[in-house]
């Protein structure tokens, strides 16, 4: 049977990227956000197998009753993308929005959690799968503003590191994988809908794209069964750190 991928976030971005990558390479797709709309139009667009889970990975109750809920033939899950995040505001962290603040914990790092608690015992059961986290390279460096979202990151790297070693004895690949600047959704999202802050992000450079990443994910997922790629990360050429980035305007 071909291999199941579930990736959370598959309504946007790198999660959508990710879809469509793991499709035209054969791939069962478990696809999750919370714009069911979005999910269904991808999945009527990608030829392969979809099974479609519409919930908030910050609702503990809803994600495992997704999981609980799977199909049988749905339940052999080989790879688990925690993918859905975001960041929200830039604001010093003397000015900082407390409700931006547990959007942000909520979502990177209780959702992801919650997520795992769910899928990981699915592995452990048939000893065998592969967690790819989503990091980034504000989970290796804090910069100005960055404050809450540097922390969350740093935190899924610290969880990458701690499934590790809790998932060694059933031979259970956790990848924590992070990109530097990628053109999505995201700073959109970061930005509160403000299109021309966010535009600013990319301007006179080139960012990654949801399609690098999920090229990289590929790779990361077909190693052969005793090769595990721990940590990666993923910058853009025009980007060597969290504060260098060439723009050709400067
Ligand atoms: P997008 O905004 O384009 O996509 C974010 C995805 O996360 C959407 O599919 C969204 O789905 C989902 N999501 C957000 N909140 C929730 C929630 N509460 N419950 C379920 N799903 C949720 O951003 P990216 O693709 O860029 O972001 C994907 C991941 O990559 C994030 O973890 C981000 O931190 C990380 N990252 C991004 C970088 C970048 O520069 N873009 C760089 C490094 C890491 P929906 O709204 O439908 O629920
Ligand atoms: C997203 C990349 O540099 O905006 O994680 O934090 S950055």
């Amino acid at each position: 049977m071909a291999q199941t991928i579930m990736i959370t976030g598959a309504t946007a971005g790198i999660g959508k990227a990710t879809a469509e990558k793991f499709a035209q390479n054969g791939y069962r797709l478990i696809l999750t956000g919370r714009r069911q709309e979005r999910l269904e139009s991808l999945a009527a667009d990608l030829d392969a197998e979809t099974l479609l889970l519409n919930f908030d990975v910050r609702d503990p109750q809803a994600v495992q009753a997704a999981i609980d809920g799977l199909p049988p033939e749905w339940q052999d899950i080989d790879i688990l993308f925690n993918n859905a995040g975001l960041a929200v505001g830039v604001g010093p962290l003397q000015e900082g929005v407390v409700d931006d603040w547990e959007r942000m914990i909520d979502t990177n790092v209780k959702g992801l959690l919650y997520v795992s608690r769910a899928v990981t015992p699915l592995m452990v059961k048939r000893k065998s799968g592969h967690v790819i986290n989503i990091a980034s390279i504000a989970g290796k460096q804090v910069y100005p503003g960055g404050n809450v979202y540097c922390a969350t990151k740093h935190a899924v790297d610290a969880l990458s590191q701690g499934m590790r070693i809790d998932l060694l004895p059933y031979g259970i690949k956790v990848t924590n994988l992070a990109p530097g600047l990628v053109e999505t959704e995201f700073s959109v999202v970061r930005f509160k809908g403000d299109q021309n802050r966010a535009d600013a992000v990319y301007t006179d450079m080139k960012p990654l794209t949801g399609p690098d990443i999920a090229d990289v994910a590929f790779f990361v997922a077909n190693t052969p069964a005793h090769v595990t790629i721990n940590d990666i990360l993923v910058m853009p050429t025009a980007q060597a750190s969290a504060f260098h980035i060439h723009r050709t305007n400067e």
